[in-house]
């Protein structure tokens, strides 16, 4: 398949979608747990609308509450409590540009550092892949800091598996 081809299936994508949406990990490969540090995991991504949090931890051992600013800062669920999860591995979607709160409302875990928040940022093509996944070689440097160009880095892993998946599918039909 053609390196216009390619290019083509990507500028379709952008323009119909807007935005590639990633899935994250919370806590990275310790989960959702005790112990973590979740402040600076929170602070490791920026995060976008239309990306998905994954909670993974054992079920009945935490739980994911979506809090107020308020609760979050209190650790008091008796209150301020705008949606619950405990499934052990609870996918949350974030559709809306805002501040999400989350804590675990198991007795002692949120104050004990299991909370977090994170800022949601509208979804827009210029956010494209700035980082690299480190798996994959690093590409060349970005232009200098005073340009003005917009360099669109094809390198999110999740954009080109959905490339080879629909450019497979586009030779298939042919
Ligand atoms: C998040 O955005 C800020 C500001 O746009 C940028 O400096 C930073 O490198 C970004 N971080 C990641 C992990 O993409
Ligand atoms: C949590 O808040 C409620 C209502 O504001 C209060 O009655 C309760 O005592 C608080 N719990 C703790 C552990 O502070
Ligand atoms: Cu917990």
């Amino acid at each position: 398949m053609g390196e216009a081809k390619i290019f083509l299936i990507f500028l379709i994508m952008v323009f119909l979608k807007g935005t590639v949406s990633e899935v994250y990990t919370v806590g990275d490969e310790l989960r959702w747990n005790t112990g973590a540090n979740f402040g600076s995991w929170s602070q490791k991504y920026n995060f976008s609308a239309g990306d998905t949090l994954v909670f993974t931890y054992g079920k009945g051992q935490h739980n994911v509450y979506e809090v107020t600013e308020a609760t979050y800062r209190s650790c008091n669920a008796s209150t301020g409590v705008l949606a619950t999860y405990d499934s052990g591995n609870d996918q949350i979607q974030l559709d809306q540009t805002k501040k999400y709160w989350f804590i675990c409302n198991v007795d002692g875990h949120c104050l004990g550092g299991m909370r977090f928040f994170i800022d949601v940022k509208e979804a827009s093509s210029t956010n494209i892949g700035p980082t690299p996944p480190q798996r994959e070689p690093i590409p060349p440097p970005p232009p200098a800091a005073n340009s003005c160009t917009t360099t669109y880095v094809f390198d999110r892993w999740s954009l080109w598996v959905s490339l080879v998946a629909f450019g497979f599918l586009l030779q298939l039909s042919e």
